[in-house]
């Protein structure tokens, strides 16, 4: 069932395992292949010292999609994605192939026990909000920006991610 009038739906993607910059990408095409979804825009890939957490560093992204897809199937299908690219879970914030969260779900404000929207750690995390300025600037405040610049976080343009955008 899709909701009648298109939302926009920010994800957050991340790996640090394995090729993590083919994971995020053949993410991002799945997720341009979905029914009733548009890939808006897509950030360049950051890479980031993990928070948190262990392990090697993370490469990061984020991606705005338009979609009348209801947030669980957003959720369930992202998870499906996962698991094609090889995510396990052995302990929690564990190092992983790919992780692919919902950060917004148009202004929706969800608490139920599979998902809760807006991501509650992302005002905390670079990696999260220096992608989400670059897509969507007027969702990140300066201050906000401020608050995360004591964290380690490289800018890595990648030509391909603009073929990526959907012409539809
Ligand atoms: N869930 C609830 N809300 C959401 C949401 N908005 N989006 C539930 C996605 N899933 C959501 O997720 C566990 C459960 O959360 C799911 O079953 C879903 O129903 P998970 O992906 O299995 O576990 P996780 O990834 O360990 O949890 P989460 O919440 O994604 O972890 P965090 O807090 O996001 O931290 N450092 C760097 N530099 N870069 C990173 O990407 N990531 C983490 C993960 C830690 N440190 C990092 C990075
Ligand atoms: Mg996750």
């Amino acid at each position: 069932m899709s909701a009648a009038v298109p939302v926009d739906v920010w994800v957050g993607l991340g790996a640090n395992l394995g090729e993590r910059e083919q994971a995020l990408r053949e993410a991002l095409q799945a997720m341009a292949r979905w029914p009733d979804t548009r890939l808006v825009n897509v950030s360049a890939l950051y890479a980031s010292s993990p928070i948190d957490a262990g392990g090697p560093d993370y490469l990061n992204a984020v991606a705005l999609l338009r979609t009348t897809l209801p947030a669980l199937d957003v959720l369930q299908r992202l998870q499906s994605i996962e698991q094609g690219a090889g995510r396990e879970r052995p302990y929690r914030n564990a190092p992983r192939t790919l992780d692919l969260d919902i950060l917004r779900y148009g202004n929706a404000e969800l608490d139920t026990p599979t998902l809760t929207v807006p991501h509650p750690r992302m005002a905390e995390r670079a990696f999260v909000l220096l992608p989400m300025a670059e897509v969507s600037p007027a969702l990140v405040s300066e201050a906000a920006l401020q608050a995360v610049a004591d964290q380690r976080i490289e800018r890595l343009p990648k030509a391909w991610v603009a073929d990526l955008l959907s012409k539809k």
